[in-house]
C-alpha cells in the first residue's frame, strides 16, 4: 500500500460473529487501505473492545444511522439485520457488500466470486449492494471456472461435507461441548442443530423447502447459475453438515460439453486463480479440511475420469467457509470496487 494511496472508511456489521472476526483478519493480512474502521452488532456485544493492528475499538450499535461517512459496510449477521438496514447503509452512501442470502437472487443485485465473475459488480449502482454467494457455490465455482471456459458445463452433481463454523460461533461452541460430554461420560444435548452433531452427519443444512430439498441445497443450484450466467446448466445437491470446525469439503461430479482428460483439468487448475492444485493420491496428497483452515486457496484433488458416461471429470474441492466462503470473497470485492469504481 503506498502512502498516498486513499483510505476508505469501512463498517463491519456483525464484527462480533465468526464470519466477522474472520473480515478483520482479512483486512489485515490484504493490507486493505482504511480510514477509519466502524464495527458494529447488537445490544449484547456494545462496548466490547476488539483490537485491529495497534488500535482498541469499541463495538457500537447497528442501527440506521451508524453508517454516516461509510464508504464501505460488509455485513454478516444474517439475513434480517441485511433486510434491515442494509438500505440504509447503501442510503448513506456506501456500498454494502453482504454475506446473508438476502439479496443473492434479486435480479437486480449482482452475485459476485472475483474469479469467476467480477465484472458484475458493475450493477452495483442501482441499489448500492453487492451480494456474497454461499460458501458452498463460491469454492465450487472457483474450481469450475476454468473447466466451464475450456468445455462447457452440462450438468453438475455434488454433495457436501460442511463444517460447523457456517453456522456461527453458538455452533462451535456446540461441537465442542459435545465432545468433552462424550470424553467425560456425559449426555450430549443439541441445541443449535436438531440432532448431536459429534461424532455424525446431518442431511440437513438450513431450512426444508416443499420440494423436499433443503435451502443451501437450493443455493448451490440457483446462485451457480446466476453467476455462471446460465441456466440451463444441470445441478442436483446433497448438502451434509459433519463435525469439523473449519473447512467446507465436496464431491463434485461434472458432465461437461465436450470431452476433456484428467491430464488437461489438471493443467487448467495448476494456474487457475484462487485455486491451489493438490493431487498426489499416491503419497497421500489430497485436499483436507485440515489443510484449508486460514488459508486463501481452495484445494482441488482427487482428479479422475467419471467412466460411466462420455465426458465426465470428478473433482473433491475444499475450502475454508469462513474465509473463501464467507470474507474472503467479500473483502475481494471491496479491492475490485475500490480499484475499478471509485476515484
Ligand atoms: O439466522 P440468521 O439471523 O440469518 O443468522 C445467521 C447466522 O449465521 C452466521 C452468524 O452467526 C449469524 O448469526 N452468519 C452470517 N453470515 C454468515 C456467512 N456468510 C454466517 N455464517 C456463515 N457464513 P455468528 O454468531 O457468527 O455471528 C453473529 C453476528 O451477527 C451479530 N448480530 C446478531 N444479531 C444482531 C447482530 N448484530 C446486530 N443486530 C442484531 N440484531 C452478532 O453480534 C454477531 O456479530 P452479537 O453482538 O449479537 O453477538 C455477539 C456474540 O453473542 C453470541 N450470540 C449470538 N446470538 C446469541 C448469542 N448469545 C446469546 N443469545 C443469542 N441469541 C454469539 O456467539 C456472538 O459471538
Ligand atoms: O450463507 O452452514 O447462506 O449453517 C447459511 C447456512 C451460510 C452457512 C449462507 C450454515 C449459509 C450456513
Amino acid at each position: 500500500m503506498s502512502e498516498n494511496q486513499k483510505k476508505y472508511n469501512v463498517a463491519i456489521v456483525g464484527a462480533t460473529g465468526a464470519v466477522g472476526g474472520a473480515m478483520l483478519d482479512v483486512l489485515k493480512r490484504r493490507d486493505f487501505p482504511i480510514n477509519e474502521l466502524r464495527l458494529l452488532a447488537s445490544e449484547r456485544s456494545v462496548g466490547k473492545k476488539i483490537s485491529f493492528k495497534d488500535e482498541e475499538l469499541e463495538v457500537q450499535l447497528l442501527s440506521s444511522d451508524a453508517f454516516a461517512g461509510i464508504d464501505i459496510a460488509l455485513f454478516s449477521a444474517g439475513a434480517t439485520r441485511s433486510l434491515d438496514f442494509a438500505p440504509a447503509a447503501a442510503a448513506a452512501g456506501a456500498v454494502v457488500i453482504d454475506n446473508s442470502s438476502a439479496y443473492r437472487m434479486d435480479p437486480e443485485i449482482p452475485l459476485v466470486v472475483p474469479e469467476v465473475n467480477p465484472h458484475a459488480i458493475a450493477q452495483y449502482k442501482k441499489h448500492g449492494i453487492i451480494a456474497n454467494p454461499n460458501c458452498s457455490t463460491i469454492q465450487m465455482l472457483v474450481a469450475l471456472k476454468p473447466i466451464l471456459d475450456k468445455v462447457g458445463i452440462k450438468r453438475l452433481v455434488i454433495s457436501t461435507y460442511q463444517a460447523v463454523s457456517g453456522t456461527g460461533t453458538k455452533a462451535i461452541e456446540e461441537l465442542d461441548q459435545q465432545v468433552k460430554d462424550y470424553i467425560n461420560a456425559k449426555e450430549m444435548k443439541a441445541s443449535v442443530y436438531p440432532h448431536q452433531i459429534a461424532f455424525n452427519c446431518l442431511p440437513h443444512i438450513d431450512s426444508f423447502l416443499e420440494n423436499g430439498y433443503t435451502k443451501e441445497e437450493m443455493k448451490m443450484v440457483n446462485e451457480t447459475r446466476k453467476i455462471f450466467e446460465d441456466d440451463s446448466i444441470g445441478i442436483t445437491a446433497t448438502t451434509v453438515r459433519v463435525p469439523v470446525y473449519y473447512g467446507h469439503s465436496e464431491s463434485v461430479n461434472i458432465e461437461t460439453k465436450r470431452k476433456i482428460t484428467v491430464a488437461e483439468v489438471k493443467e487448467l487448475l495448476a494456474i487457475a486463480p484462487g485455486v491451489k492444485l493438490v493431487d498426489d493420491p499416491e503419497n497421500f496428497k489430497y485436499p483436507l479440511a485440515t489443510d484449508c483452515a486460514g488459508k486463501f486457496e481452495t484445494l482441488v484433488g482427487r482428479i479422475r475420469e467419471d467412466e460411466s458416461i462420455d465426458n465426465g471429470i470428478n473433482l473433491w474441492v475444499v475450502s475454508d467457509n469462513i474465509l473463501k466462503g464467507a470474507a474472503l470473497n467479500a473483502v475481494q470485492i471491496a479491492e475490485i470496487f475500490i480499484s475499478d469504481y471509485t476515484n
